[in-house]
């Protein structure tokens, strides 16, 4: 079906922008032809609803409100108060922590208050190396938290894909980090917060639980929660957990001075309300018994994806999946990761190139694409559908390695016209 061009469409969704700036509300509505038409598989993405998206584009972002609530620097706090109020309140009925801070700009400001809590400059700090999987804020070299603190990394064993606790004991009893931060970016696999916190406790640690995967997942009961191992959790509130990009940290009573402290004014100015508020509606939809059903959708149709891959020859790391990732290592297939993720871009499937653990390749040019079931789930997508989605991933990559244009133009029609029957929440219908 052809569509009107941009402007006509986008003068129609977003009268005021486009008369304002016709340029800008023309990619604003390609944006969103562009997530209505492809199978997005980036596993840190998602689809907010309509309700997130309008409390992200309100007047609280006009406001000042430097300080926590009952406790500000400015005046005018009337509905501010409230709204923070709420989504803390929200945030920990959800999680069952007995503290929230719902202000931190995203993940890695989040990350780095736990640093400013618990550390000093210098100080060692462990977490998972970013190659195997974990985040650049864990302490990895060219992130300022691998420049101004000592950063010792542990690594997922080479034939299982999976943490070998031994190994994370020896090294933690070794160098005796402040901070041993568990979670990541690229973990197809249930994290165990139960043994990590006994590896915290015997090295001294604060343990820094880094759920931004899949916060969803916890609150809707599809992976264990690390409530009552970790001394502070970290996440971002817009992947698994569907809200807008903004992050949380979740701490034990004893750590809540600490870590306020640290947010504001350690490292942040005013918050954003507009996201707090946000927040707070996403935390609302994650608190209702659907969310609960859509985080074990999430994980199964995970795993009915990564299945119907393996029955197509592919190499994944840690042989499947727990949760809502799965990680390729195309090395068998002979294509470089980022030669596959940008065919399978022009085939209308979006995933990200990652590096696999113990990979050859450089991170700019490695042997893995990365993908998830977030954003598909939340569009409706069931079990069902994934043998078409692998067979999708399958032919895009044979055609990545032979250079068939073709073939990938032909799956990008299939995949529109599947996707065409999904309408993807927060997305224009028209
Ligand atoms: N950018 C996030 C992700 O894609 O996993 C991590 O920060």
């Amino acid at each position: 079906m052809t569509q009107p061009p941009a402007q006509e469409t986008a003068a129609h969704q977003h009268p005021a922008l486009a008369a304002t700036d016709p340029e800008l509300a023309a990619l604003v509505t390609a944006e969103e032809r562009l997530q209505a038409d492809t199978l997005r598989l980036i596993p840190s993405e998602n689809y907010v609803s309509t309700a997130v998206l309008e409390a992200s584009g309100t007047v609280l972002q006009n406001k000042y409100s430097e300080g926590y609530p009952g406790r500000r620097y400015y005046e005018g706090q009337q509905n501010i108060d409230p709204v923070e109020r709420l989504a803390v309140a929200r945030a920990k009925a959800l999680f069952g922590t007995d503290h929230a801070n719902v202000q931190p700009y995203s993940g890695s400001p989040a990350n780095l208050a736990a640093y400013l809590a618990f550390a000093e400059p210098g100080d060692t700090v462990m977490g998972m190396a970013l190659p195997m999987g974990g985040h650049l804020t864990h302490g990895w070299g060219v992130s300022a938290t691998g420049k101004w603190f000592r950063g010792v990394q542990y690594a997922v064993r080479q034939d299982t894909g999976l943490v070998d606790f031994d190994a994370v004991r020896e090294l933690a009893l070794k160098e005796r980090p402040k901070l041993i931060f568990c979670g990541g970016t690229a973990l197809p696999r249930t994290i165990d917060f139960a043994a990590f916190a006994e590896i915290a406790r015997e090295s001294g640690a604060v343990l820094v639980a880094d759920i931004a995967h899949i916060a969803g997942l916890i609150a809707g009961g599809a992976h264990p929660s690390p409530v009552p191992h970790a001394d502070v959790i970290s996440t971002t509130t817009h992947k698994t957990l569907r809200g807008p990009r903004g992050a949380m940290l979740l701490a034990r009573e004893e750590h809540a001075k600490a870590i306020d402290k640290a947010v504001f004014p350690g490292l942040q100015g005013g918050p954003h309300n507009q996201t707090t508020a946000a927040i707070a509606v996403a935390l609302h939809e994650a608190a209702q018994p659907s969310f609960r059903s859509y985080a074990h959708a999430v994980v199964a149709n995970a795993k009915a994806l990564a299945d119907a891959l393996l029955a197509r020859g592919f190499d994944l790391v840690s042989g499947g999946t727990d949760n809502h990732l799965v990680l390729m290592d195309l090395t068998p297939k002979d294509v470089p990761g980022k030669v596959a993720a940008k065919a399978l871009d022009r085939a209308g499937i979006v995933v990200n190139y990652n590096t696999v653990p113990y990979d050859p390749r450089k991170p700019f040019d490695p042997s893995g694409v990365r993908i998830g079931t977030p954003s598909l789930t939340s569009r409706g997508l069931g079990t069902e559908h994934m043998a078409a989605v692998a067979d999708w991933i399958d032919r895009g990559v044979r055609a990545a390695g032979s250079g068939d244009e073709d073939a990938l133009l032909k799956i990008r029609g299939e995949v529109a016209e599947l996707m065409a029957a999904f309408p993807a929440p927060g997305l224009p219908t028209a």
